[in-house]
């Protein structure tokens, strides 16, 4: 796909993988609905969109797993922009605990920003690709949605979730020309870890604009190609959490 004058909604836009995406989409002249709680971080990421990679940017605050929040968010972002081509799921967190130490609230909010957020970011814009012809669906899932670690029981039930849904719901998108991509990073250097509390020597980890580099690979490529998972790591990762 082209990008030039695409739009594109991505989730958990106001810091790191999902603003280096967005940059990534804008500096090909993609339009770029900006979303994630934050106002204030949205508006900087917004400047240095337009900044930095002369790209045109909205903010578009949204809370991912509120129906009403999502809802009125897609609507303004086809308000303002007349339409939607590309969605780029992203949003997320990680609170790193054995499972005796997890509350329900915390389980929760995996749940909620990152599977039932990407399904119903999807829901509310897929009529949109489907009115246009086609479009694209990106997943940010994780390794840990092929792999297993101690404290990770939440996190890897909502990125596993993530990765079910995209494979069913890639059967469907395909006969209306939409492609469904999950791209599943290891270590990426982002606020993740200081926000879970977890020390890591994030040294030899992969940065955001590598995710993002891909990310906008996959996005370009002609529209009879669909890569449907993409596994991006370090050369040489630091492994402790696997
Ligand atoms: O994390 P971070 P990353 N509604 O903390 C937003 C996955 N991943 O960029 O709402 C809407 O810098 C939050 O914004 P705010 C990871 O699982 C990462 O590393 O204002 N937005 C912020 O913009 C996640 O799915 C690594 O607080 C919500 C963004 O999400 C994705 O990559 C490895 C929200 C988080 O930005 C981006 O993570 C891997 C809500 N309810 C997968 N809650 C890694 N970093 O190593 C949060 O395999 N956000």
């Amino acid at each position: 796909m082209e990008l030039k004058d695409k739009v594109a909604i991505v989730t958990g836009a106001s810091s790191g993988i999902g603003q280096a995406i967005s940059n990534a989409i804008a500096v090909e002249g993609g339009i770029v609905a900006l979303v994630a709680r934050s106002r204030d971080k949205l508006e900087a990421a917004k400047k240095e969109c337009e900044k930095d990679f002369k790209g045109k940017a909205l903010v578009v605050p949204a809370d991912v797993s509120s129906e009403d929040e999502v809802k009125k968010a897609v609507q303004t972002v086809v308000d303002e922009c007349g339409g939607l081509d590309i969605v780029v799921n992203n949003a997320g967190l990680g609170i790193f605990k054995e499972l005796d130490q997890m509350s329900v609230d915390e389980w929760d909010r995996h749940i909620n920003v990152m599977l039932r957020g990407a399904f119903l970011v999807t829901k509310y814009s897929i009529p949109q690709l489907y009115s246009r012809g086609g479009g694209h669906v990106v997943n940010v899932t994780s390794l840990w949605a092929a792999r297993f670690c101690r404290t990770c029981s939440a996190y890897t039930a909502a990125k596993f979730g993530l990765r079910g849904f995209s494979q069913s719901f890639r059967l469907e998108a395909r006969d209306r020309n939409v492609r469904v991509t999950d791209v599943m990073p290891g270590t990426v250097d982002t606020p993740f870890f200081t926000k879970a509390n977890w020390e890591t020597d994030l040294s030899m980890a992969l940065h955001s604009e590598d995710v993002a580099k891909t990310v906008a690979f996959v996005l370009k490529l002609p529209d009879r190609v669909v890569i449907e998972e993409v596994v991006i790591n370090s050369i040489n990762p630091f492994e402790s959490t696997a």
